[in-house]
């Protein structure tokens, strides 16, 4: 039995490239999904993009009134060696961010990479192991280079499929030497309620042209997410081969396996449990191999069973996912007739009685720290896998008092709250393989598009209209989380 956390756990932050690289169209970077949008949930079904009647095609089209902040972000594409020392100097041992797709494959369908893109990734890999820290690296975190959707309507086609492996190839066989922990596509259980940013899909043929997402049909949706099955196993595949001593997982978005039924009337239980099937589905066919028992009835009530060709169900069942990476931020409740959301952009729906709602208007969530050793449990009796929480944070608006201080003091308690019950878990029985805190350096928020809302350890002078020195200032839980990784989580 474990008490305490491990020797080799993992300890360390967690970004994506879009969301603090900046420098979008430097370095031979093409144009990907996230770009033409300001916010994920904000923007999500309304990206700047317009038809073009001639070429009957849609292409990106800003709106002047926006501020797309992402386009520069935090400029970590050239301040990253001072970001990462900061990151350093709290103990990390481990750092995730993604390889933005659009700066190895411009429009993602080209036959040769951008070397100039290989090489930024090499410096920066190079960098996280000179200064000690494990690369835990996503393949795909929203960054679908755009010609792929609006060219091919993105994963609602098979070709998508070549085009990804081509793009996993090249890293894998680039970076194996540099990178030994991978995880393939970031909160891929987002797909149904993002199509655009998660799911990469855009209707090519719009009966409406100003509605490019919502003309997608279930079933379109249910074949995309077959397309990305298959994907998914073939990276699992193709990782072994070409780099046999890594580690690979996949990535879900799991705030919403903990939706508790709102009451014990047995249509709240079986509500809440069919709400988590939503999310389930993924990981059970990325780490058990299968479809569930479930889906064959949800497939023939909607008419939407993708098809499903010939050896496509033994890829999966060869090549499971060998650990679960998820996000964790808040829990929700289901109750029979209410639509509910959980989002870090504002939870929507049924309120729990006995949680008390944190952060900033209007993205306040109920911060639930049990509601994750509850998570890791449940995981646990269903897998049997290791599992990597790989996004946990509070979004706060953090200023700075009359001596230029932030003194942030919700976001080490929210901290504290979180990895005592982590510990819990492992003495639970639970195989944790390590923390990453989400935006441990201020970047741009993915659900809101925002500057405003802060994770970092580390205040980075930037404002929502886009004005800022870029200056980064360390904030009080910079010390707390470098005492706690210091004393390998016994010091909390
Ligand atoms: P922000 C919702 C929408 C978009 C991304 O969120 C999300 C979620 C939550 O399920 O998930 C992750 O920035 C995501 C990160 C993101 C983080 O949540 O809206 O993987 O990219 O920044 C926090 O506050």
């Amino acid at each position: 039995m474990t008490t305490g956390f491990p020797k080799n756990f993992m300890w360390g932050g967690a970004v994506a490239a879009n969301q603090c690289e900046g420098a979008y169209l430097e370095g031979g970077k093409g144009i990907n999904a996230t770009d033409v949008l300001v916010g994920i949930i904000a923007e999500g079904t309304h990206p700047s993009i317009k038809w073009n009647e001639e070429t009957k095609r849609y292409e990106p089209c800003y709106n002047p009134d926006k501020v797309y902040l992402s386009h520069d972000a935090v400029d970590f594409y050239h301040r990253y060696k001072e970001d990462l020392e900061l990151m350093a100097g709290m103990g990390f041992n481990a750092f995730r961010t993604s390889i933005s797709w659009a700066r190895i494959f411009p429009n993602g369908d080209e036959v040769e990479p951008n070397e100039e893109g290989l090489k930024f990734y090499d410096d920066l890999f190079s960098e996280m192991r000179r200064l000690g820290m494990e690369p835990v690296i996503t393949l795909s975190h929203y960054e679908t280079p755009l010609h792929l959707l609006t060219e091919y309507g993105g994963w609602a086609n098979e070709k998508m499929i070549d085009f990804w492996l081509r793009y996993v190839e090249t890293v894998f066989t680039r970076y194996k030497d540099l990178v030994k922990c991978w995880l393939t596509f970031n909160e891929i259980n987002n797909l149904f309620r993002i199509p655009f940013a998660a799911g990469a899909m855009l209707d090519i043929n719009p009966s409406d042209v100003n509605e490019p997402i919502s003309g997608l049909t279930i079933k379109q949706k249910y074949q995309g997410a077959h397309y990305v099955f298959v994907a998914n196993a073939k990276t699992v595949e193709l990782c072994h081969k070409i780099i046999p001593d890594a580690q690979i997982g996949c990535m879900l978005s799991l705030s919403h396996i903990v939706s508790y039924p709102y009451s014990c009337n047995p249509e709240d239980v079986f509500g809440a449990m069919q709400f988590q099937r939503n999310h389930y589905l993924w990981s059970d066919v990325m780490c058990r191999g299968e479809y569930p028992a479930y889906i064959h009835r949800i497939w023939e009530e909607n008419n939407c069973k993708p098809i499903i060709k010939e050896g496509d169900l033994e890829v999966i069942k060869n090549n499971p996912c060998q650990f679960i990476a998820f996000s964790y931020y808040m829990s929700a409740v289901f109750k029979d007739g209410v639509g509910m959301a959980a989002g870090t952009g504002g939870a929507k729906g049924a309120k729990n009685p006995y949680l008390t709602m944190y952060s900033p208007e209007p993205w306040t969530w109920p911060v639930d720290p049990k509601g994750l050793r509850y998570l890791c449990n449940v995981l646990t009796d269903r897998y049997r896998l290791p599992l990597f929480i790989v996004e946990n944070g509070i979004g706060l608006d953090d200023q700075a008092n009359e001596n230029g201080e932030y003194i942030d003091t919700f976001r080490m308690e929210y901290i504290k709250m979180h990895l005592s019950e982590i510990k819990e878990a492992i003495h639970d029985g639970c195989d944790i393989m390590g923390y990453l805190y989400w935006g441990p350096f201020d970047i741009v928020s993915a659900g809101t598009g925002e500057m405003k809302k802060r994770y970092g350890f580390v205040h980075i002078d930037r404002n929502n209209d886009g004005t800022g020195t870029l200056k980064r200032t360390k904030k009080k839980s910079y010390e707390y989380y470098k005492k706690v990784i210091a004393s390998n989580g016994e010091d909390l």
